[in-house]
């Protein structure tokens, strides 16, 4: 964030970038020798893309903040990667099923968190599916093998350790098969609930309650979870992440 520039709303500034998120009571998953991105839903036969194939795509570097919902924007990070729209055009689009059309997009880490877009905003020129993170390669802190980073939706939006994309033609539902009873219950309940479409600007932050309304609720969470985050932390526990 530049000089005056301001920060979405009832979002506050924090030093560096902590590892955050819902897994994160556990350790950084482990990386596959050689991760893949399966891709299924709305294909006609389910592949991979090789995570190494990043590489030799279109690349390009985002400088952006990243705001995650309990409150604190970390600022002026510099990721890394191919935009999502150009691994869509060019790995996705060509295997798609041709009498559907595709809403919105699932993204899924290894660690089963889950997340989606609109099929319009992952297109956004921001999104992108990025394996670097200021000039190094991601870490298990922040996502390795490689995330999705939109820096206009929250940090539940941006998934850790991709490894499932799949295209959907209605809403999908972020809950799965042997979910943490925690996950399936903070689905579901204001202020935790994650908003459809959770754009920061507009303070997407949960459904059906306003943004500014469950802002002092969302601030509440920020001290357990980062807690809970740092003690599964790769670095702390001084691995190779
Ligand atoms: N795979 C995975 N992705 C995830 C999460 C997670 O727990 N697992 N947490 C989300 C949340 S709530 C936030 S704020 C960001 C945090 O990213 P960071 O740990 O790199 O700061 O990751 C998001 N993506
Ligand atoms: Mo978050």
């Amino acid at each position: 964030m530049s000089a005056g520039q301001t920060l979405p709303p009832g979002q506050r500034r924090i030093e560096g970038f902590p590892r955050f998120g819902t897994h994160l009571h556990r350790p950084p998953p482990s990386v596959p020798r050689d991760p893949v991105f399966d891709v299924a839903g709305a294909v006609t036969e389910r592949f991979a893309i090789a995570v190494s194939d990043l590489a030799v795509l279109p690349r390009r570097v985002l400088t952006a903040d990243f705001h995650c919902v309990a409150g604190w924007s970390a600022t002026d990070l510099d990721w890394e990667g191919v935009p999502f729209e150009t691994l869509y055009r060019l790995r996705i689009e060509p295997h798609l099923l041709s009498d559907v059309s595709v809403t919105h997009v699932l993204f899924v880490g290894l660690d089963e968190f889950r997340s989606m877009m609109s099929i319009e905003d992952a297109l956004a020129d921001d999104v992108l599916i990025a394996d670097q993170l200021n000039g190094r390669p991601l870490d298990g802190d922040h996502g390795a093998p490689a995330r999705l980073v939109s820096p206009s939706h929250y940090g539940y939006v941006n998934a850790k350790h991709l490894c499932r994309i799949e295209l959907h033609t209605r809403e999908p539902r972020l809950d799965y098969p042997g979910a943490p009873l925690f996950v399936r219950i903070g689905l579901q309940l204001p202020p935790i609930a994650p908003h459809p479409r959770a754009r920061v600007w507009e303070e997407e932050r949960t459904p059906h309650v306003p943004g500014w309304l469950v802002r002092p609720l969302n601030r509440l969470l920020i001290a357990p979870i980062r807690l809970l985050s740092a003690r599964g932390s790769g670095t702390a526990r001084g691995n190779d992440g």
